[in-house]
């Protein structure tokens, strides 16, 4: 007897299938541009939404039994959710997940206890993973959700809460290594301010990047070999996060010196949070070299928080593997950081939620292959630059031009070439012919 004997193996079954368990578009043996879906599309399920979350926000109580059949907060419990996660995952075909500490066991105020139970519950993970092939894609350690962060984690102003901080990213990191995870994350959901009438930022943010530092370190002489991440997040829970978007968290980490281990998680609800697109941030991360993990959801351009919705935006999830096919692929992987919304509060509704995404995912990923595959987008934004192939303009691309040639050059013309069209909506033309 499982958890979900309601449904067996969810099988791809194409297009027409009205099979509410089947996948339409998620065919993991099928090739694309010389890679199986199942290579290009290394799901993940997040352990915290798709185990614990049970639907409870700031008006009511949770709508979705996470009980599994045992106790709150007690160890069977946490053993019941290893049991349900690796059904799940087996029944979905998703091969990896992702963890903070604090999903897999009930915390206890003395951090020596949680540390033992810990212990505890991941020689069943790794029992289970052994049984499955099912691998972990990244750990973290969960720095926001108890009050002794209140003003922080490696912001804090409090030299105990900052140990505590490196307490438990420690464990994290011990955990991530025994569980042979490819990436570690920073997500600084605390690390930030309410007011900067009480803050001190340079302070605050080079606190932060000593830890990452010191995390780095401890990593790498525990034989971690894998990215450590950053999720940039702009708001919310703070008014101010630190790592804002791309761009600012990979500048902190030049700063730092902490670019060479670090790598971008982007999240698509974030990148909307931030006031950018998904594509933005991706494309951000791939022309530095950081472009590493993804937390595969979707936010509500109506609603300004973290919603973290099952991607069903096709649109979104195409530029999102057309940034991921140009970058080459990912290091990491696609976790779904998303649930289910309160009133989809049954084990079905958690199936029927992972096939949308991975569907979405797959979709995006097909037609992300055919745009690149008709080549007209390519063509056209490498001819928009072309006029740089002229002698000059190679020079300038070389970086062996003065500012006196380049007058000489336009004093010369006399006037300037005719000013060339963008096209953007016959490009938007092109992705609608292909998209349908
Ligand atoms: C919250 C974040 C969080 C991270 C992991 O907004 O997305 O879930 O992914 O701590
Ligand atoms: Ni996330
Ligand atoms: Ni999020």
């Amino acid at each position: 007897m499982g958890y979900f004997d309601f449904v067996d193996k969810v099988k791809y079954e194409g297009k027409t299938s009205k099979n509410p368990f089947a996948f339409r578009y998620y065919d993991a043996d099928r090739v694309i541009l010389g890679k199986t879906m199942r290579e290009h599309l290394p799901f993940a399920m997040a352990w915290w939404h798709t185990l614990c979350a049970s639907g409870t926000d700031m008006f009511g109580a949770g709508t979705a039994d996470k009980s599994f059949e045992s106790a709150p907060a007690t160890m069977d419990h946490a053993k019941a959710k290893v049991d349900a996660g690796f059904e799940f995952m087996q029944k979905m075909g998703i091969e990896y997940f992702c963890f903070h500490d604090v999903d897999l066991v009930p915390e206890d105020a003395d951090i020596n206890v949680t540390n033992a139970r810990l212990d505890e519950i991941s020689d069943c993970i790794l029992t289970k993973m052994q049984q499955t092939g099912i691998k972990c894609l990244w750990g973290t350690a969960n720095m926001f959700g108890n009050p002794k962060f209140m003003n922080g984690a490696g912001s804090t102003n409090q030299v105990d809460v900052y140990c505590f901080a490196a307490a438990q990213i420690k464990k994290a990191l011990d955990l991530t290594v025994k569980l042979g995870g490819k990436g570690y994350v920073f997500w600084g959901g605390r690390e930030g301010y309410e007011t900067l009438l009480n803050t001190d930022v340079k302070f605050e943010q080079e606190n932060i990047a000593a830890l990452m530092k010191m995390a780095v370190q401890y990593g790498r002489s525990i034989g971690f070999t894998g990215d450590f991440y950053i999720e940039p997040k702009p708001k919310e829970p703070m008014k101010h996060q630190y790592d804002f978007d791309a761009a600012t968290a990979i500048g902190f980490l030049r700063q730092y010196g902490l670019d060479k281990d670090f790598k971008m998680n982007i999240e698509a609800n974030h990148a909307t949070l931030a006031g950018h697109t998904f594509q933005h941030e991706l494309r951000i991360s791939a022309i530095n070299g950081m472009l590493g993990s993804i937390d595969a959801n979707q936010g509500d351009l109506l609603l300004g928080w973290d919603t973290d919705e099952f991607p069903y935006d096709v649109y979104e999830t195409t530029m999102c593997m057309y940034e991921v096919l140009k970058a080459g692929g990912l290091t990491g992987g696609f976790n779904f950081d998303a649930k289910n919304r309160r009133p989809s509060n049954t084990a079905e509704d958690m199936f029927h939620a992972h096939i949308l995404g991975m569907d979405t995912f797959a979709l995006g990923l097909i037609k992300a292959a055919e745009l690149i595959e008709d080549g007209r987008i390519d063509n056209f934004v490498k001819q928009k630059y072309s006029s740089f192939n002229s002698e000059i303009g190679v020079k300038i691309r070389s970086g062996n031009a003065t500012l006196q040639e380049l007058s000489d050059y336009a004093c010369a013309q006399k006037t300037t070439a005719p000013i060339e069209s963008g096209r953007q909506e016959h490009l938007q033309c092109i992705v609608n012919q292909i998209l349908f």
